[in-house]
């Protein structure tokens, strides 16, 4: 059963910083799923992006993993057991609920599910790697030197996917897409005051960049392609690949 979110539900004096603690695992695929547009399609499709760029022997990292929602739509993709997926996140509460979804979970793909920063994760053979709502978390500064030891770390012709809550470069239209996404989270049954503590909690710990932003970090790391795939008001999903071609990396910088 699904338990409801309701964090946010009563007054608090003083909002504490957000943190993926226990109370956030007992209801975070309710608050997911409710607060953000597209959830449901980006992992599926994430799935689907899985089908394309596997590639055998090689690993598949799902960094910032939650309770493994990605990786459960890729093995629910990939009938093979030639790869495994490595599925990494800093929060000792996600990491013990994430083992236990992994565990329920048939598939012939192991899973490998790790505690751990994903700024010092070691990436490498990889074919797929995604980053589903996690990079947002991560220090501003600490992005581009991340996006580029994953791309070091991808095989030619793997990809990354790269999905983030973004901000639009004009305040007048990054106000437009602010309210509609509160307006999706009022009619999914958030009440005010639960979006507006919550949009508190968040100030310090998200920090949401541009696509264009996001773009240029993608194709400074390295990688020679990037789309934009997905995007609903401020919240989007990005594809980069690594060019089969070894030599583009120069070639684009
Ligand atoms: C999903 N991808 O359901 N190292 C490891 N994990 C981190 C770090 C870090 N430095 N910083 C944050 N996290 C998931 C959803 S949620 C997105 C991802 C959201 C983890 C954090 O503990 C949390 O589990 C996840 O990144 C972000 O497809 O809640 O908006």
């Amino acid at each position: 059963m699904i338990s409801k979110d309701n964090i946010y539900a009563t007054a608090q004096d003083s909002i504490r910083d957000f943190t993926f603690d226990k109370s956030v695992v007992e209801v975070f695929p309710d608050m997911i799923q409710r607060s953000v547009p597209g959830y449901t399609t980006i992992i599926s499709t994430i799935g689907e992006l899985a089908k394309r760029f596997h590639q055998p022997g090689s690993n598949i990292y799902d960094l910032g993993c939650s309770l493994g929602a990605a990786t459960s739509s890729i093995r629910r993709a990939l009938n093979t057991a030639d790869g495994q997926i490595i599925a990494v996140d800093n929060s000792p509460d996600m990491v013990e609920r994430c083992n236990i979804h992994v565990s329920a979970f048939k598939s012939k793909l192991p899973v490998d599910v790790q505690l751990g920063d994903i700024v010092d994760t070691p990436i490498e053979n990889a074919s797929l790697v995604v980053l589903n709502f996690t990079l947002q978390f991560i220090a501003p500064d600490e992005r581009q030197a991340l996006l580029s030891k994953i791309c070091d770390g991808i095989n030619p012709g793997g990809a990354l996917i790269l999905s983030e809550k973004i901000k639009a470069p004009d305040p007048l239209c990054d106000e437009v897409l602010i309210d509609l996404h509160h307006h999706y989270k009022r009619v999914n049954g958030y009440s005010e005051l639960e979006i507006s503590q919550k949009r508190s909690a968040l100030e310090n710990v998200m920090k949401p960049r541009t696509l264009a932003e996001n773009h240029q970090l993608l194709k400074n790391a390295g990688f020679s392609h990037s789309q934009t795939w997905y995007q609903c008001f401020n919240f989007s999903s990005l594809i980069a690949i690594k060019s089969s071609i070894t030599s583009d990396k120069k070639d684009s910088q």
